[in-house]
């Protein structure tokens, strides 16, 4: 049993402001263009967006390279309009939960400029410098996450300082107490401009040892976030979601176990490293393997069966597009993006909808280097064609799973650029947007938009959904995703197919002979619950008994 909180029963929305809405016509989304668009994110019935940073920002990282945490990049609009964006969305119910990118500022931050300067002030010690090693090279060879050394130097200071990603955004020094002070300050100004909660980019990174190389969940981590929560976070009404790309199933609990006081769910990513090569990484995909895929989902929800939460989500602005990466963009696209949803939504958690996923968006496709804008994709491509890698190898990867796949500009109608601007977008827009757009999704009763609709609803509407036991069904079948959710004597029953074939499965012979009711399906309504289950390429069902 647990407290019932406002975010168990609702979905967040995932809006990257670059791509979703151009009010202005520069080619790159804005805050009124959000705002406009508000009618869009509470039809489908969203309980609050997550938002992708809009502080000021040189734009390095596409706005993860902060260089004012209290002001508004002057592409995305103004502090104005920030408010108003708050103001219209809580009329709508829906919260604004504001990107926390508070590992690294930007290197145009003025406490930065003013650390790289000189050793005499404070500034200085908000960023982890180290002497060079004896021959003037680096410190160490740790590398950075966007490629190169971790390590830059400034000659000013005749140090090297730390970055975890690239020399743009260098680690702020969490071990030093007036930089915490400071972070807490700003996270409680916007909390008192209204905002309903935080996503905490890359937040298992700081409380690293650079000294002993340990950066991720390192010994000071829960420390902090303790802090943080007493500082900032106790006695208010919010939503925290912590990104982490080491936690895992050992110590998941450790950020949102019930007496913890620390965060309330995680982003979590083994379901996704899954389709990664072991060893070459992201742009060396693997095919996708569904027994893997249910070890890793079912895992985290064994984990918060009695104890934290979880969040989950298949795609957001660093991964592929759902559809092209887990099942199939082409002839098959409809039913397998509302097989996904489904999939997702019946699961024990608060679910995330990254933009575009509402009415299955597809990967980019890009063929030429230049089309792309990520600063990784782009840094990877360097090192290894150096390596001599084949660029088409490459782009090969890249397609599959580069950053740029999910931020093409959202697919708004069949108006040039899919009416996202009306000038030059940033990133080309995919040129499937004339039959993939929200205006042509949406009168169909059988959409997907329509389906996501349904799904959102039903978690709130239905204790077992938002509250059941998941316990999962035929773990070792490697085409059917299958798992019953338990409440009291209510089973819920969810089966998807997730390959391109006909499948044939008996009905597990404890739920044989009940009554049942068909709650949502990705092809036609069933209501009886046959003994054989006949599914189509990509079908999924979702029955109720009681
Ligand atoms: O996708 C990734 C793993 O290779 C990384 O690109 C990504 O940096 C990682 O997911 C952490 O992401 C977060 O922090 C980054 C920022 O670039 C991402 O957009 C953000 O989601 C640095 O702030």
């Amino acid at each position: 049993g647990h407290d019932e909180r406002w975010w168990h029963r609702a979905t967040g929305y995932q809006v990257y402001p670059r791509s979703f809405s151009d009010s202005d016509g520069d080619g790159m989304g804005d805050i009124p263009g959000i705002i406009s668009k508000l009618g869009h994110l509470s039809d489908l019935g969203v309980g609050f967006i997550w938002l992708s940073p809009v502080y000021a920002s040189p734009m390095v990282d596409n706005g993860y390279d902060i260089s004012d945490y209290r002001d508004i990049a002057p592409e995305f609009g103004t502090l104005d309009d920030m408010d108003r964006l708050i103001a219209e969305a809580r009329k709508r119910d829906i919260a604004i939960v504001m990107d926390l990118v508070v590992n690294h500022s930007s290197s145009l931050h003025p406490w930065f400029k003013a650390a790289a300067a000189t050793r005499d002030c404070p500034e200085h010690a908000y960023y982890i410098w180290r002497d060079p090693a004896p021959d003037g090279g680096p410190p160490d060879d740790a590398q950075a996450a966007f490629g190169g050394s971790a390590w830059s130097f400034v000659p000013e200071v005749g140090q090297y300082y730390f970055h975890f990603f690239s020399g743009a955004q260098p680690d702020l020094n969490w071990q030093n107490p007036a930089l915490r002070a400071e972070i807490y300050d700003m996270m409680r100004w916007w909390l008192d401009r209204g905002v309903g909660g935080f996503r905490m980019d890359v937040i298992s990174l700081i409380g690293k040892d650079v000294d002993t190389r340990i950066y991720e969940e390192g010994p000071y981590l829960h420390g902090f976030l303790q802090e943080m929560h007493r500082e900032v976070l106790a006695g208010r009404d919010l939503v925290t979601i912590g990104e982490s790309w080491s936690v895992s199933t050992e110590t998941g609990l450790r950020y949102c176990g019930r007496d913890r006081e620390e965060l309330d769910m995680v982003f979590e990513f083994s379901h996704i490293r899954e389709g990664w090569h072991p060893e070459l990484g992201k742009f060396a995909p693997k095919p996708f393997d569904l027994v893997a895929f249910k070890r890793a989902l079912f895992a985290w929800q064994e984990l918060t069966r009695d104890d934290g939460w979880h969040a989950l989500f298949l795609s957001n602005h660093d991964l592929p597009r759902q559809v092209s990466f887990y099942a199939d963009d082409g002839a098959h696209r409809r039913p397998a993006a509302k097989t996904l949803a489904t999939v997702l939504h019946m699961l024990r958690g608060t679910p995330f909808v990254y933009q575009g996923e509402e009415i299955g968006m597809t990967n980019a496709r890009f063929d030429r280097i230049d089309q792309y804008r990520d600063l990784e994709t782009l840094n990877h491509f360097n090192a290894q064609i150096a390596e001599g890698v084949e660029p088409s190898e490459f782009l090969a990867g890249a397609n599959r799973n580069s950053r740029d796949n999910a931020r093409t500009p959202m697919q708004w109608s069949a108006a040039p650029n899919g009416g996202f601007t009306t000038g030059t977008p940033w990133i080309e827009t995919n040129p499937n947007y004339p039959d993939i757009n929200v205006e042509q999704d949406l009168p169909d009763p059988d959409s997907i938009f329509a389906h996501y609709k349904r799904l959102i609803a039903l978690r709130r509407d239905r204790d077992v959904i938002a509250f059941g036991q998941t316990e999962p069904l035929w773990e070792d079948d490697p085409d059917i995703l299958a798992f019953e959710r338990r409440l009291g004597a209510e089973r819920l029953l969810v089966v998807a197919n997730f390959t391109n074939r006909d499948q044939t499965r008996a009905l597990p012979s404890h739920l044989a002979n009940r009554a049942a009711k068909g709650l949502a399906w990705s092809h036609a309504p069933r209501d009886d619950i046959p003994d054989r289950l006949e599914l189509q390429p990509f079908e999924s069902l979702v029955w109720i008994f009681d």
